[in-house]
């Protein structure tokens, strides 16, 4: 019963500090187009691969190197355009998206067929 208390006791302390967390938002790195490349990526700012994140609120950042492709996000479960860079633009752009769980995929799109990528959010 004492355990029982205790349990309680940690998670209502726990719990405020999860709150205050899920309001930092996460920044992902997307890049698109190094040298003129064929090339799209989404990365964590530690530089891994995005396969899957949990739900919440993130700033992407877009970096588009080349004035071929563009970086486009979308939900593959809502069937909906979250974000669309231009293809001509070159530069950086901040996005900040709200991402429910469902499938998701990016690609640039002037390739979409050869650049593209595509993650889970839970
Ligand atoms: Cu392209």
């Amino acid at each position: 019963m004492r355990t029982f208390i205790a349990l309680i006791v940690l998670c209502a302390l726990a719990a405020p500090v999860a709150f205050a967390r899920s309001h930092a938002t996460t920044t992902l790195v997307a890049s698109v187009g190094k040298n003129d490349s064929f090339t799209i990526a989404l990365k964590t700012q530690a530089g891994k691969r995005v396969t899957s994140l949990p739900a919440g609120t993130y700033t992407v950042v877009v970096h588009d190197y080349s004035q071929l492709h563009n970086f486009a996000l979308g939900s593959v479960t809502a069937g909906k355009r979250i974000f669309t860079g231009s293809v001509l633009a070159v530069g950086t752009k901040t996005y900040r998206v709200k991402l429910v769980a469902g499938s998701y995929a990016f690609a640039c799109s002037a390739h979409p067929s050869t650049m593209n990528g595509h993650f889970t959010v839970t």
